[in-house]
């Protein structure tokens, strides 16, 4: 049977695991769910509140650092993990490092610019997979979305602020770690990478994306000026384009 992806479009934990689905050339199937509502979809499936989910031979899996472990255990396709085990250890210490603070920090900071500067843009980028139907009823309760996601994400500008302090330190960090390499864990592209490029691509904002953007509001591009000097940034651009290969979705 075919894996199914149960997922949001425009989120950087869902990119983790479709860059990984794409990189093995796994075909898969790609189910959309619409932020706010993916949270009853997730409870249903897997008595969770987030997603990706993936449905991989009989199993869900409901993280996207376990996600990328299972699409290896399972073979073929290039490896996104390092042959040498003490790097492998440190590629997936990095990873899970990010997923717990940098993934939540650049999200709570891009999120809180589309809501405060330019909140229907970022709606009607959300809402595209939806039918006329579902946009209508998603549209008319989108105030409550916006609350809801407000307090659990603490959209705030206070923890803004720190968000974007720890961001900048994690930066630091991983352009000492790079140093001259272009890898992060060994010399060539794995896990580690992958996460970083993926976890920072709303800020970033790639080309090579599958889906749309929303315009960034002026708040958030004077944030993304601030990056673009910085060696991480330029970094997650080669990333995109070296290492980003087409969909392996299929019709199902
Ligand atoms: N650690 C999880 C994080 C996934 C995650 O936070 N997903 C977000 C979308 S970016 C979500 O579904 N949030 C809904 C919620 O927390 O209620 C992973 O790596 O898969």
């Amino acid at each position: 049977v075919t894996p199914v992806l149960y997922q949001l479009r425009l989120s950087h934990f869902n990119e983790k695991a479709r860059w990984a689905l794409d990189h093995k050339r796994v075909p898969h199937v790609r189910r959309d769910a619409l932020p706010g509502f993916h949270t009853v979809t997730a409870m249903r499936l897997k008595r969770q509140q987030t997603m990706p989910i993936l449905e991989l031979d009989g199993q869900r899996i409901g993280e996207s650092a376990e996600i990328i472990e299972a699409l290896e255990d399972r073979g073929p396709g290039p490896s996104l993990r390092p042959a040498d085990p003490a790097e492998l250890r440190e590629a997936r210490e990095l990873e899970r490092d990010l997923d717990e603070h940098f993934g939540p920090d650049v999200r709570r900071i891009f999120i809180y610019h589309m809501f405060s500067e330019a909140p229907e843009a970022l709606r009607d980028v959300w809402t595209i997979p939806a039918s006329a139907t579902a946009r209508g009823v998603y549209n008319a309760g989108f105030g409550f979305t916006k609350f809801a996601a407000g307090q659990s994400l603490r959209l705030k500008p206070d923890a803004v602020k720190r968000s974007k302090e720890r961001v900048g330190a994690t930066l630091d960090r991983i352009e000492a770690k790079l140093g001259e390499g272009d890898y992060l864990a060994g010399d060539s592209f794995s896990l580690a990478d992958l996460t970083l490029a993926a976890l920072l691509f709303p800020i970033v904002q790639p080309p090579e994306f599958q889906y749309t953007y929303p315009a960034a509001p002026p708040g958030l591009e004077s944030y993304r000026d601030e990056l673009r000097s910085r060696r991480a940034f330029g970094w997650v651009e080669e990333m995109w384009r070296r290492h980003r290969p087409e969909s392996a979705e299929v019709e199902g």
